[in-house]
């Protein structure tokens, strides 16, 4: 009859795959305000635990978001109120993990991302992990938070803060995407570069060992507007370290992450981790 089969059409439209390529995907106004949590809470009130699937399609990918945090609200706040927009644009599943380090040690963007990638398994079944950096903003949404079985993805192109050019060839920094396969075959990140700089240069030699190449979106969809923050100043001991990354690769990372998780905690627009080095 007429209402079972306005019901079987309902159920095999919302089982249907999301199209390859979004509608509606294209050059973004980037908005650098600080907005209130509650104003934003309340723009994106159909978010839910940090977690949101399109409404009308099956996601293609299922993707965490995982976000190295310490001492940037505010820019957190613009950063949400700039990606959820643009993930929902892109009809994916996906939760956004923002993976704290408490106060003390030198902040370790490896291990953090190493905390997410354990922590957001945990929640779901995610095959792709987007690593991204608090302080960057897609300027433009062709440029998908997908990953790509073949190989690791960079999605930072180009920077406005270095006229949209790559830093050196093997910058593998600032927002990467890998599937759960490529992410384990390469031990994660070390867990051993603590203050700024290197860890991502160690992420590029491991995949580079693993016999895996770089896939990098080299158009204008993967220019990125940066927010201010002053220089860190680097770690001195970061090119010893780095030196020493061939025989360390599984000695140090995912199979040695040892983490005292502080506290998690599922808000409406992002799940929220602390975390300890142990
Ligand atoms: C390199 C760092 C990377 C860093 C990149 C860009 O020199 O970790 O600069 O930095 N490598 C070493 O220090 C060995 S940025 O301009 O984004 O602050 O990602």
């Amino acid at each position: 009859n007429d209402t079972s089969n306005v019901m079987k059409s309902l159920t095999t439209q919302r089982k249907r795959k999301c199209p390859l390529v979004s509608p509606g995907l294209g050059q973004l106004k980037i908005d650098k305000v600080t907005h209130s949590w509650e104003t934003i809470e309340k723009k994106f009130s159909k978010i839910k635990d940090g977690h949101h699937c399109p409404e009308n399609c099956k996601a293609r990918q299922k993707v965490a978001i995982i976000i190295p945090f310490r001492d940037r609200e505010n820019q957190l706040r613009v950063f949400l109120n700039h990606m959820h927009p643009i993930l929902m644009r892109q009809q994916l599943e996906y939760g956004i993990y923002v993976v704290e380090q408490s106060k003390g040690l030198e902040f370790n963007r490896g291990f953090l991302f190493n905390v997410g990638f354990k922590e957001a398994l945990k929640d779901s079944d995610y095959e792709c992990f987007i690593l991204h950096d608090v302080d960057l903003l897609p300027e433009n949404d062709y440029n998908t938070y997908t990953c790509s079985t073949d190989h690791p993805k960079h999605l930072t192109a180009g920077i406005d803060k270095w006229n949209y050019k790559m830093l050196y060839t093997s910058y593998f920094g600032g927002v990467s995407g890998m599937t759960r396969e490529q992410y384990e075959a390469i031990n994660g990140f070390s867990n051993s570069f603590f203050g700024w700089g290197g860890e991502d240069d160690d992420l590029y030699n491991r995949v580079i060992w693993s016999k895996m190449s770089v896939y990098r979106i080299i158009n204008d969809a993967g220019k990125y507007t940066s927010l201010q923050h002053k220089q860190a100043v680097g770690n001195s001991k970061r090119f010893e370290v780095l030196k020493t990354g061939k025989e360390r690769m599984w000695k140090d990372g995912l199979n040695t992450l040892k983490y005292n998780l502080l506290q998690k905690t599922y808000k409406q627009l992002y799940i929220h981790l602390t975390v300890n080095v142990t």
